[in-house]
């Protein structure tokens, strides 16, 4: 991992630690920070009731904020829900895990078991709504390794699929004088990176959506504004094989430079995740997608004009009337036309921008769930 630095930007992540009364959260939280921050001890719940933020600290370039928490007990999974959603209701997340990227479960490994409470009321609806828990064996350093596998096999049995990491944090003075050193803070960290790249990408495949559509929006308005004013409002600008050359140029320059603004912003996005990745996993190369040669619908698009309007040449269809009002009456429906065959050319080319956009996202997606990292 690269060294911590004074540099307070990168972006944050929040992570919460759960779990009951006495197992070892606020020594873990020291732990993590290498200073004491929160009390701890034993006898008497030492955490007071709510959920406590302590100032962020840096990890690679993101910036970890963890929250220490009241300890859990039987009877207060009511009480806690409130305590999290009157929490979550002051910031601009809409779900819990839009929020809290880590929630970091408590269990002592002394005890080899999670109660039925733990699991059903807290762990398990956390889980269903999509919240990421990396489960820490605490006080593994005194558990013994017997103690410490059947805790990993009783939390796998409930909760296959999320990580379970044994930790000790204190440093403990055995009796022949020798002191043991705490253990797995780079493993929970390294998985607090993982868990927030996943939310970043998830972001980031949001964003890219809703970028692709306000690309195409942009284009699209453009090229309709400069075809109505080629029209003119009694239709007397150009018509035919010269308007089919126009329309074609049009929709070819502003979806291309569409297309590439979209590009160039979403690659950027991209490197910005993969750098952030490096910063912790330094054997990681974030690789470039080559969106250059995906996200190219304007051509295939602007060569569909000519077929479009040679069928349909409304021009051939009214010639040869007599008079003013006939012409007038011609050209209005020909500017009508026009602009009809116009509007489905561009939802054509901003469908196929979206598409191609969604293509380019599901190979991004199908790569980051064949990712493994080294924890
Ligand atoms: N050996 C050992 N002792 C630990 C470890 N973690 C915590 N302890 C001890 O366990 C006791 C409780 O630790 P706390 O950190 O206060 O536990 P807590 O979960 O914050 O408890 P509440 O705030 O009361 O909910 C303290 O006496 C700690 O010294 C550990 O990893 N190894
Ligand atoms: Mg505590």
């Amino acid at each position: 991992m690269a060294a911590n630095t004074d540099s307070t930007s990168g972006p944050l992540t929040n992570v919460l630690i759960l779990g009951k009364t006495g197992v070892g959260k606020s020594a873990l939280l020291n732990y993590l920070f290498g200073k004491k921050v929160a009390s701890s001890g034993t006898g008497a719940p030492v955490t007071t009731k709510g959920i406590h933020p302590k100032e962020p600290f840096k990890y690679g370039s993101m910036n970890i904020k963890i929250w220490d928490s009241w300890g859990l007990e039987p009877g207060d999974s009511e009480t806690w829900k409130s305590i999290i959603t009157s929490a979550i209701a002051e910031t601009r997340a809409a779900r819990v895990r839009d929020w809290f990227h880590t929630i970091v479960y408590c269990v002592d490994a002394q005890k080899s078991r999670i109660d039925d409470f733990e699991i059903q009321s807290i762990i398990k609806p956390l889980l269903e709504d999509g919240n990421q828990i990396v489960f820490v064996l605490t006080k593994s350093d005194v558990a013994g390794e017997a103690k410490i596998k059947e805790t990993t096999r009783v939390i796998n049995k409930d909760c296959p699929g999320s990580p379970v990491i044994p930790m000790g944090s204190e440093e403990i003075k055995l009796r022949g004088g020798k002191t043991t050193k705490p253990f797995g803070r780079e493993q929970l960290l390294s998985h607090i990176a993982i868990n927030l790249r996943h939310n970043l990408m998830n972001q980031f495949c949001r964003n890219t959506q809703e970028q692709a559509k306000r690309f195409a929006g942009h284009a699209h308005k453009r090229v309709l504004d400069a075809v109505k004013k080629e029209l003119g409002t009694l239709g007397t600008a150009t018509y035919g094989k010269k308007f089919e050359a126009y329309l074609g140029e049009m929709i070819s320059r502003e979806y291309q430079l569409a297309t590439e603004s979209l590009f160039s912003l979403t690659n950027r996005n991209y490197q910005e995740i993969n750098q952030l990745s490096s910063s912790v996993f330094s054997e990681f190369r974030g690789e470039v997608i080559a969106f250059e040669k995906e996200l190219l619908p304007a051509v295939a698009v602007s060569s569909k004009v000519k077929s479009l309007f040679s069928r349909k040449d409304l021009l051939a269809l009214l010639a040869g009337g007599p008079g003013f009002l006939f012409l007038f009456v011609k050209n209005l429906l020909r500017a009508k036309h026009y602009a009809q065959e116009t509007e489905k050319l561009l939802k054509a080319a901003d469908e196929r921008l979206k598409n191609e956009a969604e293509t380019l996202l599901k190979k991004v997606r199908e790569r980051e769930k064949s990712r493994s990292w080294k924890v």
